[in-house]
């Protein structure tokens, strides 16, 4: 009997201090709520650090131009709540149908996760610096088939609870209408009054981000003695051509319709011109040299 009073009292005891325990608990840490990063700037350079913002990106032909996305990002609960692994930065062309949740392509969409730098920390903020390496080819916003668009650069800021907002700036990526050419033409040695029999030919290569067409143009030949016209010259955008159907070449710039693509990708988008030179009857002899310009157009 005096052993069964104990153990009634003990158990009495043990849930007591349970009922307790809970209610100091609510009372002195109520949950407090995670405040959400704030991105509170955000600028487009191509310069670093801290570079000034532009409105509109250059790019560099057959070249990666650098885009710095930097400003500060801060956080009531503590810099130390910001989650640098998770800061993200969408820039893209702002007519496609993810916008900024778009597929990854060179063209027109391009991500960065993490990876920024992280300087300037104190208390409650810290800066960041993201790059983004935008091909040549990268679409056009400025004029063209997507004129009425701009990019975007949208900044996603984490916090270590996973709590998120996002930022959004525009501009636009300018056109660049460029190409290169393979090198010299080498017409050979043949005598005076004859027809080059086989086409020389030119490539060219679309180094830009418009389709292209092409200006062609040219000075006479100086020779040893003498000159050639330069009309003597004659082009064709297809091999094999008879002299008589190809284009004279001519002193002021004649436009081409060739409707070069735009790149897509790294690979070039080429065409070939080909070229073929009737030597004068009478009046040269030696070696020739003369210059000839191909000159880009965009084609939109
Ligand atoms: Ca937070
Ligand atoms: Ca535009």
């Amino acid at each position: 009997m005096v052993w069964l009073n104990r153990f009634i009292y003990a158990y009495a005891v043990m849930a007591a201090s349970l009922a307790l325990a809970g209610f100091i608990g609510y009372m002195s840490t109520p949950a407090r709520a995670n405040a959400e990063p704030v991105v509170g700037s955000v600028v487009m350079s191509v310069t670093t650090p801290n570079g000034a913002p532009v409105d509109a990106i250059n790019l560099s032909e057959l070249a990666t131009t650098l885009v710095y996305v930097h400003g500060t990002v801060s956080d009531a609960d503590g810099a130390s709540d910001i989650n640098a692994d998770q800061l993200q930065v969408d820039f893209y062309r702002n007519g496609l149908a993810n916008t900024f949740a778009c597929p990854e392509d060179n063209n027109n969409c391009y991500r960065v996760v993490g990876g920024c730098q992280i300087t300037n920390q104190q208390a409650n903020s810290e800066d960041y610096e993201c790059i983004i390496p935008l091909q040549y080819y990268a679409d056009p916003t400025d004029i063209g088939t997507w004129g009425a668009e701009q990019w975007e650069a949208r900044i996603l800021a984490t916090d270590m609870s996973g709590a998120t907002s996002s930022v959004t700036v525009a501009t636009e990526v300018n056109s660049l209408t460029a190409l290169n050419l393979s090198g010299d033409l080498g017409y050979g040695a043949f005598g005076l009054g004859t027809t080059s029999t086989s086409d020389v030919a030119l490539t060219i290569t679309n180094t830009g981000n418009t389709a292209l067409n092409v200006e062609a143009s040219g000075a006479d030949m100086a020779c040893a003695r003498g000159a050639i016209p330069v009309s003597n010259q004659h082009y064709a955008f297809s091999p094999g051509q008879d002299f008589s159907v190809m284009t004279s070449l001519t002193a002021t710039p004649t436009l081409n319709i060739v409707n070069l693509n735009k790149q897509t990708s790294a690979a070039s988008a080429g065409a070939t011109m080909y070229f073929k030179l009737v030597a004068p009857v009478f009046g040269v002899s030696g070696s020739c040299t003369g210059l000839n310009t191909i000159t880009a157009v965009s084609a939109g």
